[in-house]
This record gives C-alpha cells, sequence and structure tokens, in this order.
C-alpha cells in the first residue's frame, strides 16, 4: 500500500498538468498511465495523417509564459508526431515523469468513509491510498471496435486508428479496407489511399468536412502571435470554442442570399471549425444549417469528378455540426484517384467479415488489411471501465446506467474527493481541449486549496445541485440541433449505451463564468465537511 495525498489517472496532457499542479500546492502525488509515456490521445493515435483540427498556437498549454515562448509550432495544424513531441518536452521541462507510473492500469477506485481515504488498485495488484482522485481518462480514449460479424475470421492485420502500432504499418503494394468516415477516416483516407495499391472505404454516414488549408506557420506569424500571446489567451477565454479564431456572430437568415454566400465562401477560405460557430443560427435553426450544408455539398459535388460517388459522398442525413464537423486536406478529392472506391454501407448493408475481406449485401470486397476507424466509447467509456465506488458502495457504472449525471462535469454526488477533467457535463470536446482542460486542473486545483486551507476532509456535490445541472445541461443541448444525429456526443455508436447528450453546449466562456461563479460563492452545491 503506498500513500499518497492524490492519485491522478491518465498522463494525457490534463493528467499531466494536473500533476505539476499538484505539485505547486506542495501535495504528494503520482499518475499512474496506460501506455508506456505522456501524451494520451497523442500517444495511441498513431494513424497516418492524425493531426489536430484547433491550430496549433491554440492548441498547447498557456499556463507557462515560458513554454509557450519557447515551444515552435511548425504548421497551422500539428501533426500527431510534433504534438507527442511537445507532450514529451513538456514531461522533460516540468520533470513529470519522476511522478508519472507507466505501463500500469487502474482497475478499481474505492471510497472508504471511515478512513476518508481513496484506494486506488491497478490491474497488477498494487494498491495505492489517498485523499483525492482526479480521473484524468480521457474523453476519446477507448476505441470503439465495431461488432462485426466474423471479424475474427479476417485472416490480415486489423489496425484500429486509435491503438495504431508504433512502428507504423508500410500499406504499399497492399489492398486496403477502410470502415468509418468521421475525424480520423477522414485524416487518414487521403494518406492511406497514397501508400496502398487499392483502398476501399465502407461509408455508413456521410460526412461534412471543411478544408484545413493547412501549411507551415511562418517565423514572422508566429513571432507575431507570440508577441500577443497574453491577450490571445485571454481572447480564447471570452469565447465559445476556447480558440482565438474571430467570432463573427453572423445570422444567416438575416442575410440576403448573395451575402450568403459572399459569408459561407469566407468562412470555407478561412477553413476549420468556424464555419459552423461563426453563424448564430446554424446550430439552433434547421433552415440556417440546411443552407450552411448545402453549400458544403455543392463543395463536395464541385470536388468530385464521378458524379454517383459525389452524391455517396453528400451527407443529407443529420445536420452539419451536429456530427463532429471534420475537417480535412484533400479528404474528397482522394476519391477522384483510380485506386480508390468507396462503397455506401449505410442501413446495415454489411453482411460479415470474411477471411479475405468484407460481404456487404450488394457484394463481395476483399483486401489484404482492415482499418477500422470506428471512434470510441466516448465521454464515459474510459470512466466506466473502472471499478468506481462512492458511499456505501456505490458504483458509478450503475448510478451512471441510463447516462452520465454530475454536478458542473467535474464531481459525481456520491462521490466525495473524486474529481473528473472534462467529464460529461462540462463543454470538454466542444471547446478546444487544452484550454478546457486547464481550466478543469485550475479549478479543481484552486478547490482542494481551499480544502486544505479550511480543513475541509469531504469534498461532495449535492444531488440537487447535481440534478439542476444535468437538467440545464440536457434542455440547453435540446434547443439545438446538435441532437438531432446519431453521435457519439449521444451515445449513439455504442449499442446498447444510454443516449444522453453529454457534453455542456452553452460554450466556454458561459460555463468557465458559472464555475467562478460557484468558487466565489464558497463552492455552493458542494458539501463541504
Ligand atoms: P487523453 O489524451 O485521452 O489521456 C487519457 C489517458 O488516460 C490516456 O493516456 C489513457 O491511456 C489513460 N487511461 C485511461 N484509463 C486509464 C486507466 N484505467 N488506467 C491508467 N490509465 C488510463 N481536441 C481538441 O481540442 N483539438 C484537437 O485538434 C483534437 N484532436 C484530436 C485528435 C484525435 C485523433 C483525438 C482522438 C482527439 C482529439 N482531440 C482534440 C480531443 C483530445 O481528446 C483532447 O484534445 C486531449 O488530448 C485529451 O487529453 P486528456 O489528457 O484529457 O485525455
Ligand atoms: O470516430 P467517429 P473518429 N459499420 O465516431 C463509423 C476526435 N478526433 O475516431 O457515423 C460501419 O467520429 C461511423 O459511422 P456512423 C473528434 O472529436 C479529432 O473518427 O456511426 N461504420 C463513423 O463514420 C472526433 O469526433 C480529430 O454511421 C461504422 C466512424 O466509424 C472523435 O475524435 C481526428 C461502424 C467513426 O467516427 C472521434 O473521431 C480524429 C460499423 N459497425 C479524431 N461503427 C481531429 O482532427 C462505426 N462506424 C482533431
Amino acid at each position: 500500500m503506498q500513500d499518497r495525498d492524490v492519485i491522478v489517472i491518465g498522463a494525457g496532457f490534463a493528467g499531466m498538468y494536473m500533476v505539476h499542479s499538484l505539485r505547486q500546492l506542495g501535495l504528494s502525488v503520482s499518475a499512474i498511465e496506460r501506455g508506456s509515456d505522456v501524451g494520451g490521445v497523442w500517444y495511441w493515435n498513431r494513424y497516418p495523417g492524425a493531426r489536430c483540427d484547433i491550430e496549433s498556437m491554440s492548441y498547447s498549454y498557456s499556463f507557462s509564459e515560458e513554454l509557450e515562448q519557447e515551444w515552435v509550432w511548425s504548421h497551422r495544424y500539428a501533426m500527431q508526431p510534433e504534438i507527442l513531441r511537445y507532450a514529451d518536452y513538456v514531461a522533460d521541462r516540468f520533470e513529470l515523469r519522476r511522478d508519472i507510473v507507466f505501463n500500469t492500469t487502474v482497475a478499481k477506485a474505492e471510497y472508504c468513509e471511515v478512513e476518508r481515504r481513496w484506494l486506488v488498485s491497478t490491474e497488477t495488484g498494487e494498491i495505492f491510498r489517498c485523499r483525492y482522485v482526479v480521473m484524468a481518462t480521457g474523453c476519446l480514449s477507448v476505441p470503439k471496435v465495431p461488432d462485426l460479424p466474423g471479424l475474427g475470421h479476417f485472416e490480415g492485420p486489423v489496425l484500429h486508428t486509435a491503438d495504431w502500432p508504433a512502428e507504423g504499418h508500410d500499406f504499399s503494394d497492399q489492398t486496403v479496407g477502410l470502415i468509418g468516415t468521421g475525424s480520423s477516416g477522414i485524416q487518414s483516407i487521403p494518406i492511406i489511399a497514397h501508400q496502398a495499391r487499392h483502398l476501399t472505404v465502407f461509408q455508413r454516414t456521410a460526412n461534412f468536412s471543411i478544408p484545413a488549408w493547412n501549411g507551415p506557420l511562418s517565423i514572422d506569424h508566429e513571432a507575431d502571435l507570440k508577441r500577443n500571446y497574453r491577450a490571445l489567451r485571454q481572447k480564447a477565454r471570452q469565447s465559445y470554442v476556447g480558440d482565438f479564431a474571430d467570432e463573427y456572430y453572423v445570422s444567416i437568415l438575416d442575410l440576403s442570399p448573395e451575402d450568403r454566400e459572399v459569408q459561407f465562401e469566407r468562412r470555407w477560405r478561412e477553413g476549420g471549425f468556424n464555419y459552423q460557430y461563426a453563424f448564430t443560427d446554424v446550430m439552433v435553426d434547421e433552415t440556417a444549417n440546411d443552407l450552411a450544408a448545402e453549400y458544403v455539398r455543392n463543395k463536395i459535388r464541385a470536388k468530385v469528378k464521378d458524379p454517383r460517388m459525389a452524391e455517396i459522398l453528400c451527407p443529407k442525413d443529420h445536420p452539419l455540426g451536429s456530427k463532429r464537423l471534420c475537417v480535412d486536406t484533400d479528404y474528397f478529392e482522394t476519391y477522384n484517384r483510380d485506386n480508390v472506391t468507396i462503397v455506401d454501407v449505410g442501413a446495415d448493408r454489411v453482411v460479415e467479415m470474411t477471411e479475405t475481406g468484407l460481404r456487404t449485401l450488394d457484394g463481395e470486397y476483399q483486401f489484404d488489411a482492415l482499418v477500422l476507424a470506428t471512434g470510441f466509447d466516448a465521454m464515459t467509456g474510459a470512466l466506466n471501465a473502472i471499478d468506481i465506488r462512492g458511499r456505501g458502495g456505490v458504483s458509478l457504472k450503475e448510478q451512471w446506467r441510463d447516462g452520465p449525471r454530475s454536478y458542473l462535469g467535474v464531481a459525481v454526488a456520491g462521490f466525495p474527493n473524486l474529481f473528473i477533467i472534462t467529464g460529461p457535463g462540462s463543454p470538454s470536446v466542444f471547446a478546444n481541449m487544452i484550454l478546457a482542460i486547464e481550466q478543469h486542473v485550475e479549478w479543481i486545483s484552486a478547490l482542494i486549496t481551499y480544502a486544505e486551507a479550511n480543513e475541509v476532509r469531504e469534498i461532495e456535490a449535492e444531488s440537487e445541485a447535481q440534478e439542476d445541472w444535468a437538467r440545464m445541461v440536457s434542455e440547453s443541448a435540446d434547443k439545438t440541433l446538435f441532437v438531432k444525429a446519431n453521435s457519439w456526443y449521444l451515445g449513439a455508436n455504442v449499442p446498447g449505451k444510454a443516449r444522453v447528450f453529454m457534453p455542456y453546449v452553452d460554450g466556454f466562456k458561459v460555463y468557465a463564468d458559472a464555475c467562478e461563479e460557484v468558487a466565489k460563492s464558497g463552492y455552493r452545491g458542494f458539501r463541504l465537511s
């Protein structure tokens, strides 16, 4: 049995900063990480083409001005290896690894009410006793392998994008089948198409994607941003997404048809998420959304030479942005290559995997290797994979059987002194996640500081505050078009998972202000004893 003040589970960007922050408070802390090194998502998702789609200068820590100035990003959107190098650099610079236990999976966390301590057990039987537990286990850290009949019969390699071999995979001279056209599929398809002899993409749902217009960051531009970093970070904290892109707030329906075209084209040319977030009505009004969506569909039709293929690639069954918008480099253009085929497998058309490929209702397809770009058991998957037991031995997984409920997305009634970074009920995946992580780490650190200074031994969300928060999160989502798709935001991609809209949709700034108010009030909604 090893004693610590705090155990942090996970050593992605959340766990790394949490360790650093707790050390600054003078607390003893260990992080426990399943992987062999830091980086989380960027450690596991090594598929070809993996990169961030929030601009690198923004998708980076802001807590250290020295770090901000030292690190040089090469591109507008950094590739996975560069982001992993950044995580490695941060770990070295702040000597984080000495407090991280690697290659170790946490299996159980159990609260002992008598001792007011958590007992955290690993799969290998080590036990850590601590006063606080911080779940930094990630929103997108449990890969979802689809239930395809006969998957085990396929004789070639099966590679999930979120569990990619560190040594990579050479597709040259191979025929490849790829399932999934979300962000991971859309990023990897153009690169795999270049490498492979032939690529067959199996698409269940066509997705909206906006060009990244990625490119090298010029030294002058980077220097300029660095000179203004404090103001830009402040701007990000005041924004909806937590990014420092300009927010315009134009209403599509207030514009004339000509002005609309001008605005759509302008956002399209800027690239990235602002296509969705620059308009006030796109996520709340179906007519506005459809205009924005049709503009994208027409871009797809213009890019893809074969009109039949173009129609397969045009998303028509969900509003733009209701599944996470993708940001791509040459995704649609890839379908103009002779060695790429798309197969529409919507409406349950996959029959089974065979030893040599895949059989659908319409035909049989053969390939040497299979890529699964099939996503994650998002937001609750990693939490539910741990047997977390609070007061009276109550299981978090059981308590969340009908969907996750939390207070501020940070704490759960019945689970004292346990905090979740970017948990369900917080903006998390709706924001620049590094900023969302920083805001949570800093808020949790302030709460622990308050507890330590005031001889508080138990911090616990009150059930009533939690119910009010959960109701508000769900009512806010219901006013938007986000709930109109079978998305992972709703748990719809995991058979049997409760359908509850999990992220907080009112934006980063409104959320951070609400957290600030709670802190200022002496932590209203928490029982401190
Ligand atoms: P993670 O990075 O997921 O780290 C969690 C860690 O916890 C993992 O290392 C995991 O191994 C460990 N862990 C989990 N369970 C256990 C356990 N039981 N025991 C021990 N260890 C455990 N967000 C953006 O804002 N912008 C982007 O551009 C962006 N791009 C993304 C690209 C990809 C391919 C993916 C998958 C996600 C992307 N995200 C992006 C979201 C991403 O989740 C966050 O940006 C961020 O990296 C999350 O950091 P984290 O530390 O919270 O979680
Ligand atoms: O996963 P997804 P992802 N048969 O769930 C399909 C972040 N991210 O890894 O839509 C056939 O989005 C599924 O089809 P459908 C980002 O937050 C960011 O791509 O369910 N198809 C879908 O097409 C993102 O949103 C970046 O009908 C099946 C695909 O697989 C999140 O991670 C890059 C199937 C899964 O798409 C998840 O993205 C990568 C089946 N049985 C990831 N099962 C950036 O660029 C699933 N599918 C920042």
